[in-house]
């Protein structure tokens, strides 16, 4: 594991490979008479080569060796993986055993509820393994408008009383909330100066701290929270652990670092249901409406091909979750709530390739939720 503490981006070749997209259609097409089609279909593939990828990468340098040696992760991830910064202990907030063989490097957001709900879980996971430390790391999303401060108010209060209050202001901050304007009396309770505590985050002290780890993080690819990060540090061996979840899921990833007896690759890609949309292609233009169904974690079909010309309608179909689909080239841009349908005209005018993914980025499995439109 290369030491990589400062946290100049750098690419991988891996990342943005495509992904397979290879299906069998579950799909249902509505026409504009409402009748549906129910079918179970094989589609020909799509391009897997210049296939854009759904999520944005980061701004990164072209070129950089694949510095990990382990030939078992996904080839993307692994690479990635390795680009976290390594544990520092004289930089790093650890909690627990800071001699342990494994740290749970942690990548988190004061205003995101998924980070809020996965720290008990990381608290008992190091009051159960003693050779485990989390370390917290500062992730705040753009559109929580209250993370950055918060973030800076809890390395404030542990510059004023010590490590102990670092985490004691996360842990009140959680019970409370990240509001802005009562991050002094947060500070307060915790036993740290008022005055003091808002100087701090008034001065923006931290403010490059906090992006630091910020830095680091993107650099690795990490794109939402909690990100977590599972190293066993005697062999440099990671394991991703994303989002919420339960301490079986660390426990598993800990004993995979520690034996490197790693998961095989997850084979398949998200299958792609891909709807043949227009009932006759002689028909054009052709009035008709695509359902899409918006769940935890997945568009379904998560691929919709439509013909130059024809008129269409998308219909999200809200199921669980809140999630977002923002397609600018299409002047798409729209949030999906439960048990809400929200329906868009597709300007079809354009032929293209417009891939999109769930624009919620607190929690594991949003990015994770790609789609494409394909207008042909
Ligand atoms: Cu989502």
């Amino acid at each position: 594991m290369p030491a990589n503490n400062s946290p100049s981006p750098k690419s991988n070749p891996w990342f943005g490979v495509a992904m397979l997209l290879v299906g069998f259609i579950a799909g249902t097409v509505v026409t504009a008479e409402g009748n549906a089609l129910p079918g179970w279909l094989k589609l020909p593939e799509l391009p897997t080569k210049n296939t854009p990828a759904a999520v944005p990468t980061p701004p990164t340098p072209p070129s950089v060796p694949n510095p990990n040696p382990n030939p078992n992760p996904t080839p993307d991830t692994a690479a990635q993986d390795s680009l976290i910064p390594q544990v520092d202990s004289a930089r790093d907030h650890i909690k627990g055993n800071t001699k342990a063989d494994v740290a749970v490097i942690e990548y988190s957001d004061l205003e995101c509820p998924f980070c809020k709900r996965v720290h008990p879980t990381l608290e008992q996971l190091i009051n159960d393994d003693k050779n485990v430390q989390w370390v917290y790391r500062h992730f705040p999303l753009g559109p929580h408008k209250n993370a950055q401060k918060a973030a800076e108010a809890t390395e404030c209060a542990g510059s004023i009383g010590g490590p102990q209050k670092f985490w004691e202001m996360i842990d009140v901050i959680f019970l409370k909330g990240p509001d802005n304007l009562k991050l002094s009396e947060r500070g307060e309770e915790i036993g740290v100066s008022a005055p003091k505590i808002q100087d701090c985050i008034t001065a923006g002290t931290f403010a490059e701290r906090v992006k630091e780890d910020m830095a680091g993080a993107t650099a690795a690819g990490v794109n939402g929270t909690p990100s977590n990060f599972v190293v066993h540090i005697p062999s440099g061996r990671i394991q991703r652990v994303m989002g919420a979840q339960p301490l079986s899921a660390f426990r598993d990833a800990i004993e995979a670092v520690r034996s490197g007896d790693m998961p095989a690759p997850t084979a398949a890609a998200p299958s792609a249901a891909v709807v043949p949309v227009a009932p006759s292609p002689k028909a054009r233009p052709t009035l008709y409406t695509v359902p899409i169904r918006v769940e935890n974690w997945a568009f379904t079909p998560s691929s919709i091909r439509v013909k130059k010309g024809d008129s269409v309608t998308l219909r999200f179909v809200g199921t669980t979750g809140s999630h977002g689909v923002k397609i600018p080239a299409l002047g798409i841009d729209v949030t999906i709530n439960p048990d809400q349908k929200v329906e868009v005209v597709l300007p079809t005018d354009t032929t293209g390739t417009f891939p999109f993914a769930c624009t919620v980025p607190c929690g594991s499995g949003h990015s994770e939720m790609k789609g494409m439109i394909i207008v042909e």
